[in-house]
């Protein structure tokens, strides 16, 4: 079996990889609501994971540690990179990055795709008009 840090390192990078805003979080923690609710009211989707109610919760916030050099919570990533905690991410947004990050387009998703598909389809469209004159 793969020693537990190794699963918990590798369970921390999946939820990064697979989420544009990650949030690694604590259900009773302050500095987590605000963030949240920035976010929130931003209406940018995220996803939080609750340490305190995971079964793995404190293998994971020691992977946290390991890969960020961080304890605390909130801890937060954008499009893989690591913002950092509450007031972090509270700067970054004053400073205009914050935004920046979430519009960064370094992960493949399937709405992604979609709208893909939909220019490709306008770019035929325009095509079959141009034909058409
Ligand atoms: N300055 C930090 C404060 C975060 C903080 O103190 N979080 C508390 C929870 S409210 C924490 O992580 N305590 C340690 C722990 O829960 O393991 C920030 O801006 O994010």
């Amino acid at each position: 079996m793969a020693p537990i840090t190794g699963t918990s390192a590798q369970l921390v990078d999946n939820y990064i990889t697979n989420n544009k805003v990650m949030i690694f979080s604590k259900s009773f923690c302050p500095f987590c609501h605000k963030v949240k609710d920035l976010f929130n009211e931003l209406k940018v989707p995220f996803e939080a994971l609750e340490l305190d109610l995971a079964d793995n919760g404190s293998d994971l916030q020691s992977a946290l540690l390991a890969k960020s050099g961080q304890r605390t919570v909130p801890n937060v990533y954008i499009s893989g990179e690591h913002v950092g905690g509450a007031s972090d991410t509270f700067s970054a947004h004053e400073r205009g990055d914050l935004m920046k990050l979430v519009n960064k387009g370094t992960h493949t998703y399937d709405y992604d795709l979609v709208r893909e598909r939909e220019r490709e389809e306008r770019e035929r469209e325009r095509e079959r008009e141009r034909e058409r004159r």
